[in-house]
C-alpha cells in the first residue's frame, strides 16, 4: 500500500512557482499510489466554490480531477484557510471531503488525520476565530455576500492574522501537548498526522505508557514537504531531506 500525505501548500496565483511544483508533483505521482491525502490549507484562502475563477484557482481543481481520473483516490480535509471548500469543489475535483479529525487504519496502525490548528489551544485568538468561522450560520451569511465583499473580508482577515502572528510567540502558536495527548488517548491512536504549524518532524508521544508518534507535515512554499507511507514505513521529506524521528 502506498499513501501520500501533504498539507499547507497555500496555493495562490501570486505564487505560480508553488502551483507549478504542485502540478509537477501530481504528474509525477506513480499510478501505483493508492491515495493522496491533502490535510488542509491547499489554498492561500478560499472564499467559496463559486469564486474559484475570480481567485484564479480553476487550474488546481482541474489538476486534481486529472489525478482522480487516472485512478488515485484524493481526500481533502479543510484547513484554517480553506474551510469554505464545499460540495461543488468536491464534485468538480473528484476529491472526497473528510471531517477534521478523521481516523483511518493503515495496515495494523490506527492513524488520526487532522489539519492541526484545533490542537493549538494556547492560541486563544485563533480558537475564537475558529469557532466563529465554523458556525454554519456565519458561513451562510459570509457566502451570501458578493465575491468582491468576501475577497475584501478575506484580505482583511489575512492582514489581521499576520499582525497577530507577529505579536505571538512560537510556543503559543504550536500545538498544546495536552491537546495532542487527549486526541491520541481518546482513540488509541498509533500515529497522529497533521500540518498547520509548518514545523515538519516525527515526535514520539508517551500516553499512559503507550508510545505513539506525531508526524507533522511541513509547508510547500518553503519546504515542499511530503509524507509517504510505503512498505509499512512512514517517510517524511522536507527541503529535499528525510526528516528523522525526534525522541
Ligand atoms: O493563517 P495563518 O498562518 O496566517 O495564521 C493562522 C491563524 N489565522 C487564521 C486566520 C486566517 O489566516 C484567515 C484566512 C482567511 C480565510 C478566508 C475566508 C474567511 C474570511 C473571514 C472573514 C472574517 O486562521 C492565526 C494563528 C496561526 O495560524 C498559528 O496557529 O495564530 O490565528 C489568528 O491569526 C487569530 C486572529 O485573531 C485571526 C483574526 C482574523 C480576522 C477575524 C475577523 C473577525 C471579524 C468578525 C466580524 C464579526
Ligand atoms: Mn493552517
Amino acid at each position: 500500500m502506498t499513501i501520500i500525505f501533504i498539507s499547507d501548500l497555500h496555493l495562490s496565483p501570486e505564487r505560480p512557482q508553488t502551483n507549478n511544483l504542485f502540478f509537477d508533483f501530481l504528474t509525477a505521482i506513480p499510478r501505483t499510489v493508492d491515495s493522496l491525502y491533502i490535510l488542509g490549507d491547499l489554498f492561500e484562502f478560499w472564499i467559496g466554490d463559486d469564486a474559484a475563477e475570480v481567485t484564479g484557482q480553476v487550474e488546481v481543481v482541474s489538476a486534481i480531477r486529472r489525478m482522480v481520473d487516472s485512478g488515485v483516490t484524493v481526500y481533502f480535509m479543510h484547513g484554517n484557510r480553506d474551510f469554505l471548500i464545499g460540495d461543488s469543489f468536491a464534485e468538480a475535483s473528484g476529491c472526497i471531503l473528510l471531517p477534521d479529525p478523521t481516523q483511518i487504519s493503515i495496515d495494523d496502525k490506527e492513524v488520526l488525520l487532522m489539519h492541526g490548528d484545533s490542537m493549538c489551544t494556547d492560541d486563544v485568538a485563533h480558537q475564537e476565530f475558529r469557532s466563529l468561522v465554523s458556525n454554519p450560520e456565519w458561513q451562510k451569511e459570509f457566502l451570501s455576500c458578493s465575491i468582491e465583499k468576501r475577497l475584501q473580508l478575506a484580505l482583511n482577515a489575512r492582514s489581521q492574522s499576520n499582525l497577530h502572528k507577529a505579536m505571538t510567540s512560537m510556543d503559543i502558536m504550536d500545538v498544546n501537548q495536552s491537546s495532542v495527548m487527549r486526541e491520541i488517548n481518546k482513540r488509541n491512536i498509533d500515529v497522529l498526522i497533521h500540518g498547520h504549524t509548518h514545523r515538519p518532524g516525527i515526535h514520539s508521544v508517551d500516553v499512559n505508557g503507550r508510545r505513539a508518534r506525531r508526524i507533522v507535515l511541513g509547508d510547500w512554499y518553503e519546504q515542499s514537504s511530503v509524507l509517504r507511507y510505503e512498505g509499512g514505513e512512514f517517510r517524511l521529506h522536507a527541503k529535499g531531506k528525510i526528516i528523522p524521528s525526534v525522541h
